[in-house]
């Protein structure tokens, strides 16, 4: 018989590509969504990866434990990825108590809609390379590196990473954390570093924009691509036994070069085109990240498969896409 998942946050990126993963192995797939005044417009991910019909959308908020209840009861998942969260890192200095409560309490809130609901479910947790925070520069992290959380966001995340550990040695759940580095694609939130360089330039190559305001360009992200990463997120849930695990590249590239890599694809010259701005830089950054993979390596046999180039490229690609397509659909609307 197939088996069961329940995605929340299936409408952001990983949500899109756990979907279509889950999908091609057989399960039935129910994704967690907010209503929306905007509906359409939430499940855009879902339509570009092909997979919006085959997913079935059901209304819940991670701030209402009733709702989930309410979800897990209908829907008797045999799984369960916690994605939802206010993901954004900048926004968590701005929206503190909001990251909290969605990004901290919501995973609480999920663990207790399982515990009462479908105890025996297996349970993903979406834990970040952000709870490392202020690691030291050059020493790679991973799952016994101390934690030293920078912002909002980490320190919610921090919440959420023990609250599943506590369910796990408390209740006997099958609950793991996937401590992931950034991972990116074309379905990456334009707010974030990557997607926002690889849009301007798409736009900047067609000659719809000039320049690209940047802040911090000597932080250091651990680069990966989302399709490999949810894959590792399934094989978690495919143990005998729950753990935590990093995912993670093991190459550390700085904004700058990556922002060069993204230019290099099209031809132009980055410098050319990017200036700095102090609005953009944080109230305490995180500088350095450098995962170890190899717990995940040696237990589950994960392997990250595309490089950062390579990501970059296809980003770009599907960018200009994008933008051509917009491009002509405002040429085609009369003045
Ligand atoms: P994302 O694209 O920002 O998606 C976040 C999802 O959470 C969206 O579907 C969003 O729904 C949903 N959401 C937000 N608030 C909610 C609420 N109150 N109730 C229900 N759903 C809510 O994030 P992502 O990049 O796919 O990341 C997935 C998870 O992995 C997140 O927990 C993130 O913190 C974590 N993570 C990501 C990375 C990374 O590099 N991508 C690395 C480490 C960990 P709407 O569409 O309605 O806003
Ligand atoms: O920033 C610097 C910025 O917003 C990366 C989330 O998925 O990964 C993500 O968090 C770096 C930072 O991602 C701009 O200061 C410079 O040092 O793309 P980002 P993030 O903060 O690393 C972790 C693992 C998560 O868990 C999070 O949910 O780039 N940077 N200039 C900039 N960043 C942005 N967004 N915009 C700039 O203009």
């Amino acid at each position: 018989m197939s088996k069961t998942a329940l995605i929340t946050g299936v409408t952001g990126q990983d949500g899109a590509y756990l979907s279509q993963l889950l999908l091609e192995k057989g399960y039935t797939v129910y994704g967690l969504m907010r209503r929306s005044a905007s509906q359409e417009f939430l499940t855009e991910r879902l339509k570009w990866i092909g997979v919006l019909d085959e997913v079935n959308l059901i209304h819940g908020d991670l701030l209402d434990l009733s709702s989930l209840i309410h979800v897990i009861n209908e829907v008797k998942p045999d799984e369960v990825y916690n994605l939802a969260a206010q993901t954004f890192v900048h926004t968590s200095f701005d929206q503190p108590l909001l990251t909290a409560q969605v990004t901290g309490v919501g995973a609480t809130n999920m663990l207790e809609a399982v515990r009462l609901a479908a105890p025996g479910a297996k349970f993903y947790q979406a834990s970040s390379s952000e709870m490392f925070g202020k690691a030291q520069t050059g020493v790679m992290q991973s799952e016994t590196t101390p934690f030293y959380p920078r912002s909002p966001y980490a320190a919610a995340k921090l919440y959420a990473h023990w609250i599943t550990v506590n369910y796990r040695e408390s209740y006997q759940m099958h609950a793991s954390c996937g401590i992931l580095f950034n991972h990116e694609s074309p379905l990456r939130g334009i707010e974030f570093v990557t997607r926002k360089v690889t849009d301007a330039v798409a736009r900047i190559k067609l000659g719809q924009a000039k320049t690209l305001e940047l802040g911090n360009l000597d932080a250091r992200r651990d680069w990966g691509h989302a399709r490999d990463y949810v894959r590792g997120m399934w094989m978690m849930l495919q143990q005998p036994t729950p753990d935590d695990y990093v995912l993670a590249t093991g190459r550390t590239v700085t904004v700058r070069d990556m922002t060069k890599a993204a230019f290099d694809h099209v031809g132009l010259n980055w410098e050319d085109h990017v200036n700095i701005s102090n609005r953009l830089f944080r109230p305490a950054e995180v500088d350095f990240l450098l995962g170890d993979p190899s717990k995940a390596k040696a237990k589950l046999g994960w392997e990250p498969t595309i490089g950062l180039e390579e990501m970059i490229g296809e980003m770009v690609d599907a960018d200009l896409e994008r933008r051509r397509q917009a491009g002509d659909a405002r040429a085609r609307v009369p003045a």
